[in-house]
Parts: structure tokens; sequence; C-alpha cells
């Protein structure tokens, strides 16, 4: 085959070859920053454009490890002046910094703020380093950035979260700034070689990052498992926990709630008790509050509610079920009913089953909740004002009131603007106005109008306040006086009413 013959260009000052995408030797992709060889990549020079002083190198994970380390080899050109090591834990989308890198003290607190120089303190405290910016070695230098050692949570990590969590990423992110500039802006101008940016550029032989699973503290080690995806690595998981990470309970296990491991606790996840009807089950903080999930060890204690229960079992913990056989049918039952929700079973005459529902159940199979109940299977009394509901009076579920159309309120005991007078017979609630026009708008009074009608007690006064005898005739509407015995001056006489007409009767009288 034909051989290529390198032809070295001579510069004023200094021999280079020239990068080539093409051929093996003289090309240099960021693939050679991972690839264990010495090949290297290199970032274009600052001679081509000054902008190459900010270069990114990003390297994905693919899940996420705890980094303990990362080792980073340069290659023909010097480490960089000024820099940023970042992470990402969300698969790219934001990186935050993780170590700054700077020449001096100096340019640390201006460009990183003062917190960056002092001693580290807390486990996630966020330093810059100035001895990896040195110009020497102008080849092949190294960089290793340890985020493990020298921090409070270093000797006991597994129980660190701060620790736990400072080192965790999915993607790792080199943020150039600035290239070390080989002492060349200390030239006199006269002497600056003109070539020099040349030379000012990134390059890198090998990045090593050394790190471990996620497993929440349930594992002691992780390994590749999934044979579709050899660079998966999955946790060894302990404590009755699952999942790549160890993130959650295992099928069966979810009497408690998922934790992480402690220093002072496993936080292993326990069994649900299911008497055996069931080999699944979840975790229901509401159930756990109310303490209503019996755990193994037959203490109402956490909140794992059963799934699927089998054998004609029913519940959080799949208790046994009312069941009523026929000779024809001795092991599938005719019908089953609830424990929680009915009392007994029993056979009608026409032969279907009935379950008998305890209060505020009802349903054929004791399912739902009475009118005006809610939250089944214990079902509770809604708090409406059941003038104004519907007949269903609140949604069984939610508890929420069901107003009729003319009514308004959480508790449906509102009139609606334009209506008045609640009444539970109206089917509507509440009246619409009738203001002869003058206005559509009214509201309820809390004055009632009621019809007075007493013929008793009627009394006829003399102007001298005597009382004049009467005799009623009610059926004809008459009385009958006789003022034979009155003087004619006396003969202005008044009615006096009875009790029931007098006082004040304005509240009365107006709607
Ligand atoms: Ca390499």
């Amino acid at each position: 085959g034909s051989r290529v013959i390198y032809v070295h260009v001579s510069f004023q000052g200094q021999y280079c070859d020239i990068c080539s995408r093409g051929d093996n030797d003289r090309a240099h992709p960021i693939t050679n920053a991972i690839d264990g060889t010495e090949r290297w990549w290199q970032s274009p020079p600052l001679s081509r454009n000054t902008e190459y002083n900010e270069v990114n190198v990003t390297l994905d994970l693919g899940q996420l490890f705890h980094v303990a380390y990362v080792l980073v080899k340069f290659a023909n050109s010097p480490r960089p002046d000024l820099w940023v090591l970042e992470r990402s834990v969300d698969f790219g989308q934001t990186y935050r910094p993780w170590q700054f890198f700077a020449s001096s003290k100096t340019e640390c607190i201006e460009r990183f703020g003062q917190r960056t120089i002092e001693r580290i303190n807390n486990d996630d405290d966020i330093i810059c380093t100035t001895e990896y910016s040195r110009i020497v070695p102008l080849e092949n230098g190294e960089i290793v950035v340890s985020l493990v050692n020298g921090r409070p949570g270093a000797l006991n990590f597994s129980y660190s979260p701060v620790l736990r969590d400072f080192t965790k990423a999915t993607n790792i992110r080199l943020r150039f700034l600035r290239t070390n500039t080989l002492l060349g802006h200390l030239m006199g101008k006269a002497l600056r070689d003109p070539t020099v940016t040349r030379r000012y550029y990134y390059s890198i032989k090998d990045i090593s990052i050394g790190g471990r699973c996620v497993c929440n503290g349930h594992a002691e080690a992780c390994n590749a498992k999934d044979p579709n995806d050899p660079y998966k690595l999955q946790c060894d998981c302990q404590h009755n926990t699952c999942g790549v990470s160890c993130d959650q309970c295992c099928p069966g296990y979810r009497q408690l709630p998922w934790k992480p491991a402690t220093t002072y606790s496993a936080n292993e996840c326990e069994p649900c008790n299911c008497h055996r009807h069931s080999f699944d089950c979840y975790y229901d903080p509401e159930v756990d509050q109310r303490r209503g999930s019996l755990d193994a060890h037959g203490h109402y204690r956490g909140g794992g509610v059963c799934l699927n229960c089998q054998h004609h079992t029913t519940g959080v913990n799949c208790e046994p079920m009312w069941a009523l056989f026929s000779a024809a049918s001795p092991v599938f039952p005719v019908c089953t009913c609830d424990p929680h929700t009915s009392l007994d079973i029993s056979c009608t005459t026409s032969g279907h089953c009935r379950c008998q529902c305890k209060n505020n159940v009802v349903g054929r199979q004791c399912d739902r909740c009475a009118p005006g109940f809610h939250g089944y299977p214990n079902c509770r009394p809604c708090n409406c004002n059941e003038a104004g509901t519907e007949e269903q009076v609140c949604d069984s579920v939610s508890g929420q009131c069901l107003c009729k159309e003319n009514v308004q309120g959480s508790r449906c005991d509102q009139c609606k603007v334009g209506t008045f007078h609640l009444d539970p017979t109206n089917p509507k609630g509440c009246t619409s106005c009738f203001c002869f026009g003058a206005t559509d708008r009214c509201r309820s009074s809390e004055k009632r109008r009621t019809e007075i009608m007493n013929m008793e007690g009627w009394v006829l006064l003399g102007a001298d306040r005597q009382e004049v005898p009467v005799t009623v005739y009610p059926g004809q509407d008459l009385v009958e006086a006789d003022l034979s015995d009155i003087p004619d001056v006396y003969q202005d006489l008044y009615w006096h009413a009875p009790k029931t007409y007098l006082g004040d009767k304005v509240r009365g009288a107006a709607t």
C-alpha cells in the first residue's frame, strides 16, 4: 500500500504538526479522552479565535452514581489556568459547580467568592484549588479531584446523607475558561512570538472517574445484571428493597414507607400482613394515620394495604368475607359480603343472597354509602343543610353537598341571588323573586308573613272603658250587642283586640 509521508512545516520558533480528521494518528476527537489509550483529544488553538478559551467537555455517565474522584490526564499542553468542574443530577438538564480551579487565591476569591478558599467544614462545601493551575509540567500534567477525601463524612460515607448527595452525578462537565499562557504574556511585545497562540489549547489524554452505584445504603455492591445493557450497574439490594438504586420497597414489603438507610437504622422494608391471601400491597399514609393496617407481628403499625386478596377475603389485611355456598357449588360461594360493611349474609325466600348492611351503608352488596353519607367503607354524615340539597344530599366519595337549583353555599344553605325562602318541600329549594318589574334582585329576609285569625277574646268597650256585653255568631259573621243601657253620650264604641293581635307586628308583616 501507499505510505503517507508527513511534511513538518517550519514556523518561527517552533515545529507543529497538522491535525487531520481522516488520519487516525493526527485526528484528535473527543472520544480519545475516554478510550484508555495514549491518543488524546485536542481543542482548536486560540490562534484561530480567542473564543476557544472557553471549551466544555461533557461526560454522560448514563445513570446516577456517587462519584469519588475524577482524574484528568492532560497531553501536549499544560493544564488549564482557570476552569470549573461541574455536575448534573438530572441527566444534563442543569449543572452546578463541584470544584473551582484557578492559579491564585486572589483569583479564586474574585471569580468564585471568599468561601471557596476557606477550609472544608461541610460535606457539600465547594472549594477552589490553586495547585493544579501551575504552568509546569508543560505536558502530561494530571489533575486528581477527590470529592470524598478530606470531607467530614468521608469515614462514614454510607451514612452521611449530605456527602452522599454531594457526590451524586449523572453527567460531569469540565468547563474550561482560560488556557495557560506559557508565560507568553510576560514577553516584551518586540520579543513576542506571533505564533505562540498556536500552542494555546486544551488537550486531554484520558479521563478516569471512580465511583459507586447509588444504593441508598441498602446494598454493599452493584453489578451489571441487565443482559441487554452490560454497562448498566444495579445494586445488590438488601433490607427487602428493590429497584436499580434500592429506591423502593419490594412487592409485598410495603407495610412502612421506603426510607434510605442511616447510621442508626437500616430502615428495612417490612412485609404486609395479608394472611397469605395476597403477595402484593401498597403503602397508604391515610391508613397508617388511622392505624388501620395490621403488621406481620399483629400490631396496628404502618399503612400496608393488600392488593388482589384471594380466597374470599377482602380489606386492608385480606380478612375473610361472609360467604354463602350452595350444595351445587361447595367451593365457589353463591355470593359474598364484605365484613367491613355488612353484619351478616342471608338468603331471601326467592333464593337470592342478601347482605345485611351496617349503619349508613346500602346496596345489595353493601357497596356504597346511604344518601347523606360519604367515605365508603367508613360512611360518615355529610355536613349539608338537607332543605337545600338534592335527594342524594352529597357526593358519596368527596362528601361535597349537591345543591338544588336555586341554592348555593358549601352546605347548600343559602338562596342564590334573585331567589328567597329556602324550603325543604320546594324542588328548586328557593323561590324566584317577584318584585312587580321594579327589580329582579332580592334576597331572603329573616322576617316572615303569617296570618292571624282569632275570633276569641274580642271585647267591646265604651268610652269609659266599660265592657259592653256582646253575643258572637261565628257562622253568620255576626256580633250582637245590646246598647239600650248605654247613655247616648257614651256611644263611641271600640273593639279591644285579643293579645295575639297586640304588640310589635312589623317584623311579622314584611317579606
Ligand atoms: Ca486516550
